[in-house]
């Protein structure tokens, strides 16, 4: 029995395709915490549209996260808009709504014209070109399809950077949204030149030794509920304060309660380091409930088995909160 073949928009690519070939000035841009999807795909794009001769700049809300700092090209994204800059297409990356690019879209200006490239199942449709692939590991999977329609040949540069991309939105090719097309386009990559070795140990074996005790420290917190099928976890300010640290990546922290045995939902509330109450959630699902549903309760979204939102308010209501919401999910 063949596994089912990932859906693909043919139509919708080829629209973005024409966009890029018959527009001159673009804005790439992608959501607040940038990871390796966003940065890869963000690269890539701005590679193609090079190629293409035309003028493009790449910004986002927050910074390039350290550890995807190796990537050639990294060092052009700014961040915030650069000054006066008016672009008058942008392309939003990895987003399933538009205010998930922070300050850099808050206000579209008037007559800009929106690219709207994505692969979560929640996404909205904001653009005046949308090309949304639920299916898909990872924008950067798509991006790599729409070098070939370009006919734009890519360098191991900008292989790398799609490989970051898929390698880290698929969490090392473990998740769910990993396919066929998935391992065809990694081959691709390491055809033209990508070394998976090389790229691992420069993505996920660079961390700080503030990054490992802060992990230390927020596994103290995991509490396993609803007969196991529930395990959550929290990081405070108080926490970055004692490791004198401002921002570590904790990405791949949830996948410690997610890889418990008996574990259907985990769930991973970070307190944010503004000067108001904020509270960022993360969902896994092991497949049985959807959390982008519940994500979506809340206001935020993603993808079944991943998804995340915000709360305005403490650390405690934001726990009480999701937790009735999960425990709930689980009678359903
Ligand atoms: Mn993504």
């Amino acid at each position: 029995m063949y596994r089912k073949e990932r859906a693909m928009d043919e139509a919708g690519m080829r629209t973005v395709a024409e966009v890029f070939r018959d527009r001159d000035d673009f804005l790439i841009t992608s959501h607040v915490n940038p990871e390796g999807d966003s940065i890869g795909s963000q690269l890539a794009v701005f590679y193609m549209l090079k190629k293409l001769g035309k003028n493009a700049v790449m910004a986002n809300h927050d910074p390039v996260p350290d550890n995807l700092k190796f990537l050639p090209g990294t060092g052009l994204i700014t961040r915030g808009l650069p000054g006066d800059l008016c672009p008058g297409t942008v392309i939003v990356l990895d987003c399933a709504v538009l205010e998930r690019t922070g300050k850099i879209c808050r206000r579209p200006l008037e007559g800009q014209f929106i690219v709207n490239i994505d692969h979560h199942v929640s996404n909205e449709f904001f653009g005046d070109v949308n090309w949304v692939e639920p299916g898909a590991s990872s924008v950067g999977e798509m991006v790599f399809r729409l070098a070939g329609e370009l006919g734009v040949e890519l360098e191991k540069d900008v292989a790398e950077a799609i490989y970051t991309a898929i390698v880290t939105d698929t969490g090392m090719f473990n998740y769910d949204n990993t396919s066929r097309e998935t391992h065809r386009v990694a081959g691709e990559l390491i055809a033209r030149g990508v070394d998976p070795k090389a790229m691992h140990g420069k993505i996920f074996e660079a961390k700080s030794l503030s990054e490992i005790r802060l992990l230390g420290k927020v596994l103290t917190t995991l509490r396993l509920e609803a007969g196991g099928a529930l395990a959550h976890m929290s990081i405070t300010r108080q926490m970055y304060r004692e490791e004198g640290v401002d921002y570590v990546s904790t990405d791949e922290f949830i996948n410690f309660p997610r890889s418990i045995k008996g574990v259907e939902v985990a769930v991973f509330f970070k307190e944010m380091d503004d000067t108001r109450e904020r509270v960022n959630v993360s969902f896994r699902s092991s497949g049985k409930v959807d959390v982008n549903v519940l994500a979506s309760r809340f206001g935020g979204g993603g993808h079944a088995q991943a998804a995340g939102c915000v709360f305005n308010c403490g650390l405690e209501e934001a726990r009480a909160r999701v937790l009735s919401e999960v425990k709930r999910a689980f009678k359903e």
